[in-house]
């Protein structure tokens, strides 16, 4: 076969044609990136010699990832989730503006309004045996002053790592809460310690990342929005030290400023003040949020999301 077989006349007609481009109707832009990425499929299949067979195998692929729910999944696991905070961080620099916690990846188990309560709540139902965690921390702006009115919007997995909602046989809203602060900028939560996430082991992600000779795991996570009037919204994560996966996580979610440590607690006293019956582990981790420019800037992405 020729040499950039992709550039013969017939086959760039082909994919000008096939991607609208001659068409008046239609979206312009997303002509344009149809275009682009249909040359980009062609010139893999010329570079690799991809056979008939592998590209079947591959439509047939992504048939299963769909019919799993596990396309999102994937794009965290292959990295295009943590690159798009690589981009938005490389924008904020370029354009010099202050930064407070870093973002990091929502990925795919958010659910949306879980129970909103002022200052404090308890997140879990009692029924995992998980070790007790006081999760706690102050809402800042820039200037180190607390903010009032921040929703402190928590999800995290149980002791088998995972999450209401995709895990049926949880409770409703079962490890997810939403805490708004008051003057003092605080919140804090009663809840269990997680563990790490692993992918389904017999999904289409993890068939994937078996061929890439690569796990599927998390290390244990506690993920955040942070929102506030005026501020920017931010969303994050906090990755526990101590987790053998704390640098090795397939989603790439762990960065430098995430990282709390978990601590024992065995003061009366303050197991006293917080109503608890004895050890505990603690987790403390504040948040530091921007000024927004925008009101857009104040709120989440559009994303299809369970229960918005
Ligand atoms: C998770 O809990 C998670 O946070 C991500 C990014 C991917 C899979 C499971
Ligand atoms: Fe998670």
């Amino acid at each position: 076969m020729t040499k950039n077989f992709i550039n013969q006349p017939e086959v760039q007609a082909l994919l000008r044609e096939s991607a609208g481009l001659n068409s008046a109707e239609g979206d312009e832009r997303f002509k344009n990136i149809i275009h682009r990425m249909l040359e980009n499929i062609c010139a893999l299949i010329d570079d690799f010699n991809v056979t008939e067979e592998e590209f079947w195998h591959a439509v047939n692929y992504l048939h299963e990832l769909g019919g799993s729910k596990e396309a999102a999944l994937l794009a965290a696991g292959l990295g295009i989730e943590h690159y798009l905070d690589l981009r938005q961080d490389a924008l904020d620099a370029a354009a010099e503006i202050e930064t407070g916690t870093p973002r990091t990846i929502e990925g795919p188990l958010y659910v949306a309004n879980a129970p909103l309560s002022q200052g404090h709540d308890r997140m879990d139902d009692g029924k995992d045996q998980g070790k007790t965690m006081w999760l706690f921390g102050t809402v800042r702006d820039t200037k180190g002053n607390p903010v009032a009115n921040a929703v402190v919007d928590i999800w995290h997995a149980n002791t088998l790592g995972n999450y209401s909602f995709f895990d049926q046989s949880q409770s409703e809203y079962n490890l997810r809460r939403r805490i708004k602060t008051g003057s003092d900028g605080r919140y804090s939560v009663q809840s269990i310690v997680p563990s790490g996430y692993g992918c389904p082991p017999n999904g289409p992600t993890q068939h994937l990342l078996n061929g890439l000779g690569r796990h599927g795991n998390r290390p244990a996570h506690i993920h955040f929005f942070v929102s506030a009037p005026g501020h920017k919204h931010l969303t994050s994560q906090i990755n526990l030290s101590g987790d053998k996966y704390l640098w090795d996580d397939f989603a790439f979610a762990t960065r430098d400023g995430l990282i709390a440590d978990p601590v024992e607690v065995n003061d009366t006293q303050i197991i006293k003040t917080r109503g608890l019956n004895g050890p505990h582990t603690e987790v403390n981790f504040d948040f530091t949020l921007c000024v927004s420019h925008s009101p857009e800037e104040e709120s989440r992405i559009t994303r299809l999301r369970a229960k918005e």
